[in-house]
């Protein structure tokens, strides 16, 4: 197939043994697979594609993974900025997973004729290397499964999604970087286009091409305003909802949020202090158009008012370079309990909101008070507060 340099794996050149009699057939029979494309060019070409998109996914990933759950070091040195920080990285992991999707069916069908090799194994480094894209490729698909079915809430697993979704990145990407070395010398022999090129790859790689722009361009309108017109597949639809922004969890979701009546917003810190509604009104108040980015891949602006969380803080004589708990009212849940970082808190930006878009809060967007911060996750932009603590 590949035309191999001087010297090269002489002792490969052997003519393979055929396998026996009796698996002589199906994808075993010689001439099983009549497609001129399962050659080695057409893989490097959408390898290359596949692997752009893959890095861009892992890295925008990591950035997520650290915004969310920073360690200890990190935490105090997030940074606050840019603004849409994290509505672009985000947006730019879910677009760059769903474009892999038809990428790695593309890549697949190009190579599986190789799963149907004879011998199985020629070699116990053979093997190995056999075993190894093996765990690539399972990796991988479940990788890219359990994104997609997080975009649309669906979590039909007994597993963690988060850290599953995490670990699983590390091993494809880990099995990925394997692969690129194991192949290197056929990858540099095919990465120039040939001579004679075969028939139908253009036609093939414009049609994956074409599929890949597909399902970008209906899905990016959940994150991307110029898009919106075309967002025909994204599970989310900026500009839906109360207050025209999508909700993620409703009240009624998050088992009924009861705002008490004689409800308070606790402030504990050195002079700890609680305001009811009507006082926190009193204050001084600000406007910041930021946007709530969820991990799930959509994304949206709207101008948020209220308090400075900043000037709570200076109130209950935080220290400087303080980081924050916010509980909320939620009686359970993953995101009941956050932590904004001193660079949030400090940040003139973060607001204890209490209007959006010149409308108080909706209860589904979490009166009477929640948080917004800018460059932060919309999972931690938490609804409902009932207290803040400096740490
Ligand atoms: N208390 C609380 N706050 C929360 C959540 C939650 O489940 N509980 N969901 C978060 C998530 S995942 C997102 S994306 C944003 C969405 O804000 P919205 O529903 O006002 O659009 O709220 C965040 N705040
Ligand atoms: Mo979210």
């Amino acid at each position: 197939m590949d035309s191999k340099p001087p010297g090269a794996l002489r002792r490969l050149d052997r003519p393979l043994p055929p396998p026996p009699a009796f698996l002589r057939r199906g994808p075993f029979r010689e001439g099983a697979f009549t497609s001129p494309l399962h050659e080695p060019r057409t893989a490097v070409v959408l390898g290359r594609w596949l692997g752009a998109a893959l890095l861009i996914c892992f890295l925008t990933g990591l950035t997520s993974h650290f915004l969310q759950e920073p360690p200890h070091w990190l935490a105090a040195r997030l940074p606050s900025r840019p603004v849409n920080g994290y509505r672009f990285t985000q947006g730019l992991h879910v677009i760059s997973g769903i474009a892999a999707i038809p990428l790695t069916g593309a890549k697949l069908w190009t190579v599986y004729p190789r799963l149907f090799a004879w011998p199985p194994a020629r070699t116990v480094l053979h093997a190995l290397e056999r075993l190894s894209i093996a765990i690539l490729v399972a990796a991988l698909l479940l990788e890219l499964f359990t994104g997609l079915l997080n975009t649309l809430q669906w979590y039909p697993w007994p597993f963690p999604f988060r850290q599953t979704h995490f670990w699983l990145g590390w091993l494809a990407t880990g099995g990925l970087l394997l692969h690129l070395a194991v192949k290197a010398p056929l990858i540099a022999r095919h990465w120039r286009r040939p001579q004679a090129p075969v028939a139908g790859r253009r036609g093939f790689l414009l049609t994956v091409g074409a599929a890949v722009g597909a399902v970008t361009l209906t899905t990016a309108g959940q994150t991307v305003p110029w898009l919106r017109s075309l967002d025909l597949l994204a599970p989310r639809r900026p500009g839906f909802g109360p207050s025209g922004l999508p909700v993620n969890r409703t009240a009624s979701q998050a088992g009924t949020v009861t705002v008490p009546a004689d409800w308070r917003l606790v402030v504990d810190g050195p002079r700890p202090f609680r305001l009811d509604l009507a006082e926190l009104r009193e204050l001084p108040q600000y406007e910041a158009v930021l946007p709530i980015a969820c991990v799930e891949g959509w994304s949206v602006s709207a101008r948020w008012g209220g308090v400075r969380v900043a000037d709570l803080l200076a109130r209950a004589g935080a220290p400087a370079g303080s980081a924050v708990r916010i509980t909320s009212l939620e009686a359970e849940g993953p995101y009941r309990v956050t932590e904004l970082p001193a660079s949030y808190a400090a940040d003139p930006l973060t607001l204890l909101a209490l209007r959006v878009d010149g409308e108080e809060l909706s209860p589904d967007h979490g009166f009477p008070a929640r948080i917004i911060a800018p460059n932060r996750p919309g999972v931690l932009q938490t609804k409902w507060v009932a207290r803040i603590e400096v740490l």
